[in-house]
């Protein structure tokens, strides 16, 4: 008997690229819960809705099932440096399975721009954090620059490394698995465009495979002061509450509208307010505490239920691809004061309470 978890690369193995000369790097990624939600979904009135918890990955975003494998390719391939540029989330990541893989890491954050745990992720880990006076789209620019040579000294591992989607897509997988079907709507936050791109290519792998029959409709949800697809043009400054998907030049756009074409989907915007609303509804109604872009694939469905664009009936699975402990100044905003101070002792209490 072995006390050690089964790997989630083991576990999809035959859809990944991973070979026996891959080595087992692990810190115990995937197998994330899907939690239905049925007190959110009477109140958004989507009977059927369910959750899928990617914040509860060993970093809290789902960026560690992409990492996983890009870092295990990197070190088959005898790399000894790696680097991205991030939002946040993906040089956490980076940080946590670079410093597990005894790898260098360097990250390029846009300055100020991150939530402040993640930052802490990276530093904690030993990466070195370069913040540049500009948006994430120019820190992606810049690494991917300074990565294009085949003899550069680092390895990119932004959404870009195609190692990184194919790590993604077992989350598709999982949900699949979990249900026993393919879900109806697949919910999930825009940014750069990778996870839905992932998404869309693990749910069409599994049906080709006989997996499942059928796939979802892929419904992806941009921040509206950062919504290039929506738009159809690149924005040039992005700004959104949602610092994660802060981004107006999507790498992986066309991976984005095909997922949209090619299920029949579709790619919408959410106010700051619309993602704030939903990020404390989803904490109030189903104790699910999730960073403010992941609340942006709950407040796309709660827009479209409204106005009646999705079936009642439908089967619908929303990915919240981020902790919200990440991000504790946008919570501290939300609640605002709202302690009670009391006397040390049982009346002082009561008197707090009204009780
Ligand atoms: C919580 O970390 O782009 O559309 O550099 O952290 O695949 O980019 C993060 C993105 C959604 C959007 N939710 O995913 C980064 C970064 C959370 C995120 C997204 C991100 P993509």
């Amino acid at each position: 008997m072995s006390a050690v978890r089964p790997r989630l690369v083991e576990r999809y193995r035959e859809f990944l690229p991973i070979t026996d000369a891959t080595p087992a790097l692990t810190l115990g990624e995937g197998f994330t819960p899907l939690v239905a939600a049925p007190r959110l979904g009477a109140r958004i009135g989507l009977p059927n809705l369910h959750l899928k918890l990617e914040g509860l990955n060993p970093t809290g975003s789902f960026k560690d099932r992409g990492m996983v494998v890009a870092v295990s390719k990197a070190l088959e391939a005898g790399a000894t440096t790696i680097i991205c540029a991030s939002t946040g989330n993906t040089s956490a990541s980076a940080a946590a399975y670079g410093a597990a893989a005894g790898l260098e890491v360097a990250v390029v954050i846009p300055k100020g721009a991150i939530a402040v745990g993640k930052l802490l992720q990276a530093l904690i880990a030993g990466a070195r954090v370069v913040a540049v006076d500009d948006n994430f789209d120019a820190a992606l620019a810049i690494v991917r620059g300074m990565t294009e040579e085949p003899d550069s000294r680092a390895t990119l591992v932004n959404s870009v490394n195609p190692f990184r989607i194919e790590g993604q897509k077992t989350a598709a997988f999982e949900v699949c698995d979990d249900l026993g079907r393919a879900p109806d709507l697949l919910a999930i936050p825009v940014g750069n465009a990778g996870n839905i791109t992932a998404y869309w290519k693990g749910f069409r792998e599994y049906a080709a495979a006989g997996r499942v029959t059928g796939a979802p409709r892929m419904l992806g949800f941009e921040a509206e002061g950062a919504a290039p697809i929506v738009s159809g043009a690149p924005v040039e400054r992005p700004e959104t509450v949602a610092t994660a998907i802060r981004i107006g030049n999507p790498a992986s756009w066309a991976g984005a509208v095909a997922a949209r074409d090619e299920s029949g989907g579709r790619i919408d915007a959410v106010s700051d307010e619309e993602i704030l609303t939903s990020y404390r509804a989803l904490a109030e109604t189903e104790g699910v505490f999730c960073e403010p872009s992941s609340a942006a694939s709950v407040a796309g469905v709660t827009k479209l239920a409204a106005a009646g664009s999705l079936d009642r009936e439908a089967l619908v699975v929303c990915v919240l691809t981020g902790s919200g402990l990440k991000d504790p100044h946008t919570a501290e905003q939300q609640v605002g004061a709202r302690i009670i101070e009391a006397t040390a002792d049982e009346a002082g209490v009561r008197r707090a309470l009204e009780w």
